[in-house]
């Protein structure tokens, strides 16, 4: 585990290549009982580019007339997300150490063309708890900037089984995408790689 910012915990290749198969292996249940959905961008109505789904207790869902926010429900089978696996949780408390469990994880699944625009992650009522990624699949590059839109960004890689927290300091800074890299330390498990190229899991305390 390195800090690379304060606040940001960057730990490398933490999942091993089983951990990768059998975390793709909970995610390909999640993904069978909650489909994937293309969301809206709240201003323009514009389809973000990455499909998604949930699960724990909330899921994020976005669209032009309601903008961004959980839901307890499925936007369009209309039932409630599946559980969050057990591993997830342990992952949760292994790297946040925070007291309160996570109640969502979304689930965002890339194609080679996909991408993720600089945003803030500010549609949780509880700031004080961080954010934890995880990226399985084809290496991206991910952009970090500051709390304001226009500070100065990093971008480094991320690789499958690599794990990003963004925690005090740090909850609230820009974060995005740019680009699937062609660069691939490890493709998507089978059981993923029939939906795209890489999955990244967001870990969030929403209330
Ligand atoms: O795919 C990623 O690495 C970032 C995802 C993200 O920032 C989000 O879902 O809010
Ligand atoms: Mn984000």
């Amino acid at each position: 585990m390195s800090e690379i910012a304060l606040g940001v915990f960057y730990y490398a290749g933490l999942l091993d290549p089983a951990a990768q198969a059998a975390l793709a292996d909970e995610i390909a249940r999640v993904v069978a009982a909650a489909p994937l959905y293309v969301s809206t961008m709240k201003k323009t109505g514009a389809p973000m580019s990455v499909r998604m789904t949930n699960c724990g207790a909330l899921g994020w869902v976005s669209d032009k007339e309601r903008g961004y926010r959980y839901e307890a429900r499925h936007p369009v089978t209309g039932e409630p997300w599946p559980a969050m696996p057990p591993r997830l949780l342990e992952l949760w408390n292994e790297l946040t150490r925070y007291p309160r469990p996570p109640e969502a994880c979304l689930v965002n699944v890339y194609d080679e063309q996909a991408r993720m625009g600089l945003h803030q992650d500010r549609d949780e009522e509880d700031l004080a708890a961080p954010i934890l990624s995880l990226s399985l699949g084809a290496d991206c590059r991910f952009r970090l900037g500051g709390t304001r839109r226009g500070d100065r960004a990093v971008a480094f890689p991320l690789s499958s089984g690599d794990a990003l927290v963004l925690s005090g300091p740090a909850r609230l800074r820009y974060h995005g995408v740019d680009r699937i890299l062609p660069t691939v330390n490890a493709p998507l498990p089978p059981a993923l790689s029939a939906f795209g190229v890489r999955v990244n899991l967001t870990l969030r305390r929403v209330a």
